[in-house]
């Protein structure tokens, strides 16, 4: 234990993760099944010509087999932790290390150090038993830590590969969301095109849920972060639900997909959800979801509620159409003047940008209060996605409803008090304790990996599915990558990359919101989730998320 550790991670690491009876005695005792070929969800001609040899993989499901000779031979694995946190990245470095040990007691586990490069930097440390103990069923990537390098030039690519040969590796997991995933496959095509032996796997992570399709239920962490905000969500609740006095407008993290922002509101039935997959496909400008609020707190009003609760998806500002536009203009324009605008100020690029916009899109972006333009102008992650953390939608719809309910009171319609109060959920809920949930699902998925690594398969992600069973019951192999692949614009290029999975308007779990949200938008239905169980009875401590419910045909309350 380090020396500072509280009392509940002392009790929580006696906890065992279940795992799926598939794999309980053993990845000897596994052996791989093969179904058809794949292919990619879009753009197959184009994929299959950027990655030649990892293309059309067939899918992989786990059968009994009986003392395979893949475990004979000692392996050397690497492991890397990519991106955001996300909760449970521990245990899939304890799932990894202990079902290569369970293989052959001489096989060695290596993490890379601070993300990607660490490969690119050649900075590994050996995990060992002695080492993971303190770390199960910790939340946070503290073990190894994180980082967004994306390995893409011929210069990182060589490095990559010269390490692994250097230190022998026969294989490499990157755990990782979409964007993650993408740069494991490429480095596993580009390995395979070098000839060289070395199979790379991948494990879906990221609290976000958009990594997700008919092989990938959901992505760890997702359960364990939806629990923490609605747990925060829920407190907010309660405390308006007492004051009576305030509008609270809460941002959840997520990047572009609102799979969070649901699960949080089935959670805690606010008054108000945004879903930015809606308002894109209602084609909604700012200011009819502004007015669509604005009415709503003037209906409230009119019954005597000043107070109530809005969740805004983090990515909603990609989605509102002219934004959208605007933000794929000002990509292109970024990438292409860079060298140009590294020697401007803040002040002085804004108006460099401006000038290279279309006139209706600068006019947009001047309209736009100064902060959110320049946060709009931050600079691009290393996968050319925009910071849409960093961006405070959430105060730009306070200032535009205010601007709103006065004109309503103008014109006699509104007669309420508006007192607003901001908050950001994303990094509270990232490096939470993993609920048990996501102890059992990311120790599957650690423990695949490594009967996917030593079976040879690369270019797959781990995948353990059947999550409304129980664990024992869960059903494991790998997807292929590219399987998940179409071509996006990235920086001002056309990339391949794993296609996010947004809400789906035509998904069960929309279709049960838009049933029951106009009750929540009037009845104060609020539900307050209290914090994460860890110990109690299997009811309320081994729930898995409505979302996974409501895809999965069950009923909810
Ligand atoms: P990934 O799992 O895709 O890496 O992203 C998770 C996330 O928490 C997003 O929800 C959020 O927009 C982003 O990371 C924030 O990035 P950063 O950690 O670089 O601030």
């Amino acid at each position: 234990m380090p020396k500072v550790c509280s009392q509940l991670q002392q009790e929580r690491a006696k906890f065992q993760p279940v795992l799926p009876s598939i794999l309980k005695k053993g990845p000897a005792f596994v052996k791989p099944k093969f179904g058809k070929a794949t292919k990619s969800v879009a753009d197959q001609a184009t994929v299959k010509k950027i990655f030649p040899n990892t293309y059309g993989l067939p899918a992989v499901t786990f059968v009994k087999g009986n003392n395979q000779a893949v475990c004979k031979k000692a392996v050397r694995v690497g492991v890397v932790l990519s991106g955001g946190q996300a909760p449970g990245g521990h245990n899939v470095i304890g799932g990894l290390l202990d079902g290569l040990k369970k293989a052959n007691s001489k096989n060695k586990l290596f993490g890379f150090l601070g993300g990607p490069s660490g490969i690119v930097e050649n900075k590994f440390v050996e995990i060992t038993p002695a080492l993971m103990k303190d770390y199960r069923n910790t939340g946070g990537f503290d073990l190894i830590q994180s980082g967004r390098t994306k390995i893409e030039t011929d210069e990182q690519l060589a490095a990559a590969k010269n390490n692994l040969l250097k230190n022998k590796m026969d294989a490499l997991v990157v755990v990782g969301g979409d964007d993650s995933n993408t740069n494991a496959c490429v480095i596993a095509e580009y390995l395979q095109q070098q000839g060289v032996d070395i199979s790379v796997i991948g494990v879906p992570k990221t609290i976000d849920g958009d990594l997700k399709n008919e092989h990938i239920e959901t992505s760890f962490g997702f359960d364990t972060a939806t629990k923490i905000y609605a747990e925060l969500v829920g407190n907010i609740e309660r405390d308006m639900n007492s004051a009576r006095k305030y509008w609270h407008f809460v941002r959840l993290m997520g990047r572009s997909a609102s799979h969070i922002t649901l699960e949080v509101a089935f959670k805690t039935h606010p008054n108000a959800v945004l879903i930015g997959e809606e308002v894109l496909a209602k084609k909604m400008t700012l200011g009819q979801v502004v007015n669509q609020l604005a009415d709503l707190i003037a209906k409230r009003a009119k019954a005597g509620k000043n107070y109530g609760i809005v969740l805004v998806p983090e990515g909603l500002i990609e989605f509102i159409p002219e934004m959208k536009e605007l933000i794929s203009a000002l990509n292109d324009a970024l990438a292409d003047n860079e060298a140009a605008l590294a020697k401007l100020n803040l002040a002085q690029k804004k108006e460099f940008i401006l000038g290279k916009l279309p006139k209706k899109l600068a006019d947009l972006m001047r309209s736009l209060p100064a902060g959110i333009a320049s946060q709009l102008m931050l600079d691009r992650d290393p996968h050319g996605n925009v910071q849409v953390s960093l961006i405070e939608t959430e105060k730009l719809l306070v200032e535009m409803i205010k601007t709103r309910l006065a004109e309503l009171k103008k014109a006699g319609k509104y007669t309420g008090k508006f007192a607003a109060i901001t908050h950001f959920f994303g990094y509270e809920g990232r490096c939470g304790v993993p609920s048990t949930f996501d102890a059992n699902y990311t120790y599957a998925l650690g423990y695949n990996a490594a009967v996917l690594a030593l079976n040879k398969c690369t270019g797959y992600l781990s995948s353990v599915k059947n999550l409304t069973k129980k664990a024992q019951d869960w059903v494991c192999g790998g997807v292929p990558l590219t399987m998940m692949m179409n071509i996006e614009r990235r920086k001002g290029k056309e990339k391949p990359v794993i296609k996010k999975a947004l809400v789906e308007l035509k998904g069960k779990p929309f279709a049960y919101l838009s049933k029951v949200r106009n009750t929540w938008a009037t009845d104060d239905v609020f539900v307050f989730p209290g914090p994460i169980q860890f110990f109690g009875p299997a009811v309320v401590t081994d729930i898995t998320t409505v979302t996974l419910q409501l895809e999965a045909g069950k009923k909810v309350k």
